[in-house]
């Protein structure tokens, strides 16, 4: 049987390998795949959970759908859409929000790290934002959502809410339990100026991130500007797990090229840092600057993205709108 796919990316800007080679490059091949029906929605309701520009946001949700279609998914056989236009999704979240429990949402990691010290001033979406993504994935019945591993806590606390939605509810199977799809190995691209970070949209430093937008200057600047240490390249996986910045350097070309760990390093091993630089610089801009032209020219194409929206987002609410009026029966509502 096929799988129901469901996942979102934040259109909050500077898309950056790290969403590419955790999540979007796994959604090309799901959507690639004829037995599968997929979702891939512009979650701009979690995007407001910190302040947002308005007139950049809508911008940001155009070039979220432009680097979907740019990565390779296919508008015509994957829905996409914007979690706002589909109303079921707040709709959901409020009543699933009376099923969660603050225990559960208080063991969540991401809050804070977003929140920080200050957690007094943190918006209480950027608290609840799990449920509101528990509330996206099971509105569609999704089977699998394919994420990186910074989502894999998000994904079990969905877990728990629909299995305590279907018990409390005496509704056995109602919402079904879904299972993560998470890459077994390179889930986790790291910042390029600390391999302890995850690269980040929100880093300050542009420069600890490749941009799926960046030309072919910015991406070797920035690679010959990654952190690195003062050893050549290791030789055997054990070395490679004590160094955090070569360990995510070559997890990146590995994953580009498809090699194993244990193939890159065979290639690599004792050679210096520059050398094993100049080829990771090749095939990232082998691999993304066509990605970042075909998003430069999506984007001169508004109505065309716009329709690419409207259109998923009828076919989303239609699958939505059932789903949210079970769920007021079995409320008593
Ligand atoms: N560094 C990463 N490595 C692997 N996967 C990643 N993802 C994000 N960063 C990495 C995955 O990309 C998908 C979309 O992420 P998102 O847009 O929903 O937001 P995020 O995880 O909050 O992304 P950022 O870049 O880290 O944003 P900020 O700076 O705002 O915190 C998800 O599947 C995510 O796992």
């Amino acid at each position: 049987m096929g799988k129901k796919i469901f996942s979102g990316v934040q259109p909050t800007g500077n898309l950056h390998l790290g969403n590419y080679l955790g999540a979007i490059k796994n959604f090309v091949e799901l959507n690639n795949d004829d037995n599968n029906d997929c979702i891939f929605c512009v979650v701009d309701l979690h995007a407001i959970t910190i302040n947002q520009d308005p007139k950049k946001l809508r911008n940001n949700i155009r070039e979220t759908v432009a680097t979907f279609i740019a990565s390779g998914i296919d508008p015509k056989k994957s829905i996409i859409f914007n979690q706002s236009r589909v109303s079921a999704h707040s709709e959901a979240a409020w009543i699933l929000s009376c099923v969660a429990r603050m225990g559960w949402l208080n063991r969540m990691t991401q809050f804070k790290e977003k929140a920080g010290k200050d957690k007094e001033k943190a918006s209480i979406g950027l608290y609840s934002y799990p449920v509101l993504m528990a509330a996206d994935i099971l509105l569609y019945d999704s089977t699998h959502v394919p994420v990186g591993d910074d989502q894999k806590q998000h994904l079990e606390l969905c877990r728990d809410i629909a299995q305590r939605f279907n018990n409390d509810f005496k509704v056995e199977d109602f919402f079904n339990i879904p299972e993560p799809l998470i890459q077994k190995q390179f889930s986790r691209i790291m910042s390029l100026k600390d391999g302890q970070k995850k690269m980040s949209k929100s880093d300050l430093s542009d420069l600890s991130r490749i941009n799926l937008t960046d030309d072919k200057d910015q991406i070797i600047n920035k690679i010959k500007k990654a952190k690195t240490d003062p050893m050549p390249m290791p030789a055997t996986i054990d070395e490679l797990d004590k160094r955090a910045e070569a360990k995510n350097l070559i997890g990146i070309y590995s994953s580009l090229t498809n090699l194993t760990l244990e193939k890159s390093l065979k290639k690599f091993s004792g050679k210096n840092f520059s050398e094993f630089k100049e080829n990771l610089s090749q095939v990232l801009v082998d691999k993304i600057i066509p990605i970042s032209l075909e998003i430069k020219k999506l984007l001169s194409e508004s109505n065309y993205l716009d329709q690419i929206l409207l259109e998923g987002c009828k076919k989303a609410d239609h699958i939505a709108s059932k789903k949210i009026k079970k769920i007021h029966e079995i409320m008593g509502f």
